[in-house]
């Protein structure tokens, strides 16, 4: 009955879903608002999501116009968040629109800056945690068109990344502290009563970006952690149902939603609510394993924390090969890897920003082969660095090296079925000659290749007669 249930629930959706991703257990607890399917989403939509590899977020908003700064003060939090300090009275923050006046803005050199870059899709931040919209809402006056800029800033950001083939998802907070509707909890019917109608505001707002941004392929949603949206499972499952119902193939991660008892994520059954984890903030997962085979997206700062625009930035600054390999490392363990971008108020970026982005381009200009469109390779992971291969299975095997042993010699254990007949450069096409060795290993020789790190080595397999078991393609 159950089944029935889900398989259909599962075709009326259109997709074909990858059973093989999830194992297969009996659900235990009865849900009404828990996960809707088993496995991947195998559809077209999805597939170019899974085919991404490197994404680019934007976090834009009136934060950036204090750059984590008020009155000679710097707050030691992420920049976003400086309305929620101490210091700060709200009615200097919910003033601060009256500035917001990006007279350098040029949402085409910001979509040129991210295709330079390699990155396939985008993140935009519509509303952040403030409730200020980069749109121009009917819903609430606090909207760009109100500042001194007054034109459309999402409207140019769609177009101009879109019109660069950079696909756009739209990030948008449930939290609100600008609404007086907001509640962290409902501890009364006036609560109740209040919530309902944010819960209308944000329906509203959202089939308003799908009416007036009908190119976006997704939402990102955050600020959905409080007892008030844990309370609204039945709500963020029918809001999610109707998104994608206007937009078919619509993508939603693992953000939006809670189950019957308010678990997010995961619901009490343990199955992904959504169509990719999102829970990968800052983190990468350490092997395959602990995807549970999901797809995924990492999304990473290049500060230890912060996201908007903070004219100091904390800790350590990661250098453009540590966001390569974070960039190698997601796509191996099959996750997107998403880095953040944190625009001034003037609508330019900082130095730091934009050399990152060149470098990066630079690496991918050269290396792309072995991140678009591929995933993980169950071959025992190596001390040099990562493997890839195309999700559409071919004979080719990449190898993103960051750490060349002091003898040169890079090790390689293939499955058994697999012989390695060729090795050589991607960059250059530099054949390389490979030592079979005892047993499943086999020694990749860079002799005097004097290659910068890092660079990618492609291996020509072969397989030979084979069981199912030997397959070392995971789906
Ligand atoms: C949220 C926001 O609060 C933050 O400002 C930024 O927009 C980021 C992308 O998302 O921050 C989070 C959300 C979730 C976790 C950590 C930070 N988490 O699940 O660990």
């Amino acid at each position: 009955m159950k089944m029935k249930k889900m398989v259909l629930s599962v075709m009326l959706a259109g997709w074909v879903v990858g059973l093989k991703a999830q194992s297969v257990k009996k659900d235990t607890i009865p849900l009404l608002h828990g996960a809707h399917h088993i496995g991947k989403r195998m559809d077209a939509d999805m597939n170019r999501w899974r085919g991404y590899g490197l994404g680019q977020f934007i976090h834009w908003g009136l934060y950036s116009v204090l750059g984590g700064d008020y009155n000679g003060k710097h707050y030691n939090g992420a920049a976003e968040w400086i309305r929620s300090w101490g210091e700060l009275p709200h009615s200097v923050y919910d003033s601060l629109y009256k500035k917001f006046d990006p007279k350098e803005f040029d949402a085409n050199r910001w979509a040129v800056m991210a295709k330079q870059m390699g990155a396939k899709y985008v993140t935009i931040t519509t509303k952040h945690h403030d409730g200020f919209c980069l749109w121009p809402t009917k819903y609430t006056s606090y909207n760009i068109s109100n500042t001194p800029y007054k034109k459309d800033i999402l409207k140019q950001l769609v177009n101009a990344y879109t019109k660069a083939g950079i696909d756009v998802y739209l990030y948008f907070s449930i939290m609100d502290w600008h609404n007086p509707d907001w509640r962290y909890d409902l501890k009364s019917t006036a609560d109740t009563i209040a919530f309902d109608r944010f819960k209308l505001f944000v329906k509203n707002q959202l089939e308003e970006q799908l009416k007036m941004y009908p190119q976006i392929k997704g939402f990102w949603f955050d600020g959905t952690w409080d007892n008030s949206w844990k309370k609204s499972g039945a709500f963020s499952d029918s809001l999610n149902q109707d998104l994608k119902r206007i937009h078919p193939g619509l993508i939603i991660g693992s953000r939006l939603r809670a189950d019957d008892y308010g678990k997010r994520h995961f619901d009490s059954n343990g199955r992904l609510m959504g169509d990719y984890e999102q829970g990968w903030e800052r983190t990468i997962p350490s092997d395959f394993a602990a995807t549970h085979g999901n797809d995924w997206e990492c999304d990473m700062t290049i500060p230890e924390n912060g996201w908007g625009y903070a004219k100091k930035w904390m800790g350590h600054w990661k250098t453009p090969n540590e966001l390569i390999e974070m960039l190698a490392k997601c796509v191996s363990l099959d996750g997107n890897f998403v880095l953040n971008f944190g625009p001034k108020a003037d609508g330019t970026f900082r130095q730091k920003e934009i050399d990152d982005a060149k470098v990066i381009g630079n690496w991918m200009k050269i290396n792309n082969e072995a991140i678009y469109n591929c995933g993980y390779v169950n071959w025992l992971k190596q001390d040099w660095g990562y493997y890839t291969q195309k999700l559409k299975k071919d004979n080719e095997i990449y190898m993103i090296v960051f750490n060349v042993p002091v003898s040169g010699a890079l090790r390689v254990s293939s499955p058994k079925n697999t012989v390695i007949k060729k090795a050589y450069l991607l960059d250059g096409h530099k054949e390389l000659s490979i030592e079979k060795l005892d047993g499943l290993d086999t020694f990749i020789h860079l002799q005097k290749t004097g290659q910068k790190q890092p660079f990618v080595i492609v291996l020509e397999t072969q397989k030979g007669a084979q069981s199912e078991e030997d397959e070392n393609k995971h789906i």
